[in-house]
C-alpha cells in the first residue's frame, strides 16, 4: 500500500513551506492517486501552509522572495489538482460565470482554484486574468452577458474596488442584468451586503454552492 492521507496531506505542507515545486508536484499526483478529493488537497493541504506563510510575512518574519517562491509551490501543486477537479466533474451547462482579480491586485491562486471549481460544477468560466481596471469588467459583462460576475480580491486595500465595480454596472445600466460574486482572504458576508454584492464565496466549496444558488439550481 501507498502513503495514508494525512502522511499526503502533510507532504504537500511541507513542499510549501520548504518552497519546493517538484515536491508539491509529487504529492499531488500522489494524492490523486490515493483518490484523496483533490479540494480538501488543495485547501488542507497546499493553501494552509501558504496561509501560514503569508502570516510570517505579514509579521515580518520572511522576504518577499520566500512568499514567491511558497506561491510557486504552491502553483506547481495545485496545477496537478485542478486538473484532477476537472476531469472528476462531468455536469451539464449551468450558466456563465465572467471572473477576475480587480485593479492593483495579483493575486491569482485563489480565483484559479474557484475557476476550476466552477467549471467542474458546469460553469462556462471566462477569466479576465489579474489587475484588471474596472471599466474592463464593465465592458466584458455588456459583451459576454454573463449569470455572474466574480470579484477576487486579496488586500484590504484593492477591496473597495469590489464596490467600485458594483458602482460602475449601476452607472453603466447592467447592474440587474447579472449577479455579483465576491470574494477573497478578507471579504465577509458583511462587506458582500454592505456594498451590495449578490453573494460571497469564503472558500471554494461555498463559491460554487452560492453560484448554483444564484443561477436557480438546487444544491444539496
Ligand atoms: C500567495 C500570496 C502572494 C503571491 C501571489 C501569487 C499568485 N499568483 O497569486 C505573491 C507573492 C505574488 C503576493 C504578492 C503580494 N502580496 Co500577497 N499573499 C499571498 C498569500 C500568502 C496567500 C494568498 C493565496 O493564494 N491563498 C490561497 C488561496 C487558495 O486562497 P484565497 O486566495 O484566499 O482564495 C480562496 C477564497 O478567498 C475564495 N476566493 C478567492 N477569490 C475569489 C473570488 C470569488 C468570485 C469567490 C466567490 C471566491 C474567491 O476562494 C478561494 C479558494 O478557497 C496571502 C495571505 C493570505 N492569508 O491570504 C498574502 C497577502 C494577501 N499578500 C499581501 C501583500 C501585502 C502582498 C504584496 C503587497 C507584497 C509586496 N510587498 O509586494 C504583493 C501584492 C502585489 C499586488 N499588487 O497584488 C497581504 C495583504 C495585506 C492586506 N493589505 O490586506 C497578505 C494578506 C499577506 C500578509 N499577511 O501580509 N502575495
Amino acid at each position: 500500500m501507498g502513503m495514508g492521507g494525512e502522511e499526503i496531506i502533510e507532504g504537500l505542507r511541507r513542499a510549501v513551506r520548504e518552497y519546493d515545486p517538484n515536491m508539491a508536484r509529487e504529492y499531488a499526483r500522489k494524492a490523486a492517486e490515493a483518490g484523496i478529493d483533490p479540494v480538501r488537497a488543495l485547501e488542507e493541504g497546499l493553501a494552509s501552509a501558504l496561509r501560514e506563510i503569508g502570516d510570517k510575512f505579514g509579521r515580518g518574519e520572511i522576504f518577499l522572495t520566500e512568499l514567491v517562491a511558497a506561491a510557486q509551490a504552491m502553483e506547481a501543486g495545485a496545477e496537478v489538482l485542478k486538473k484532477k477537479i476537472l476531469e472528476m466533474g462531468r455536469a451539464e451547462y449551468v450558466g456563465r460565470f465572467l471572473i477576475g482579480t480587480v485593479e492593483g491586485d495579483i493575486h491569482s491562486l485563489g480565483k484559479g482554484i474557484v475557476a476550476a471549481m466552477l467549471m467542474a460544477a458546469g460553469f462556462e468560466v471566462i477569466d479576465l486574468g489579474e489587475d484588471v481596471p474596472t471599466e474592463v469588467f464593465v465592458e466584458k459583462v455588456r459583451e459576454f452577458k454573463p449569470d455572474i460576475l466574480g470579484l477576487s480580491a486579496l488586500m484590504t486595500t484593492t477591496m473597495a474596488k469590489q464596490r467600485e465595480i458594483i458602482e460602475a454596472l449601476k452607472a453603466a445600466g447592467l447592474r440587474d442584468k447579472v449577479k455579483v460574486m465576491v470574494g477573497g482572504a478578507p471579504v465577509t458576508e458583511e462587506w458582500a451586503r454592505e456594498i451590495g454584492a449578490d453573494a460571497c464565496g469564503l472558500d471554494a466549496n461555498d463559491a460554487v454552492k452560492k453560484a448554483l444558488q444564484l443561477v436557480g439550481r438546487k444544491v444539496d
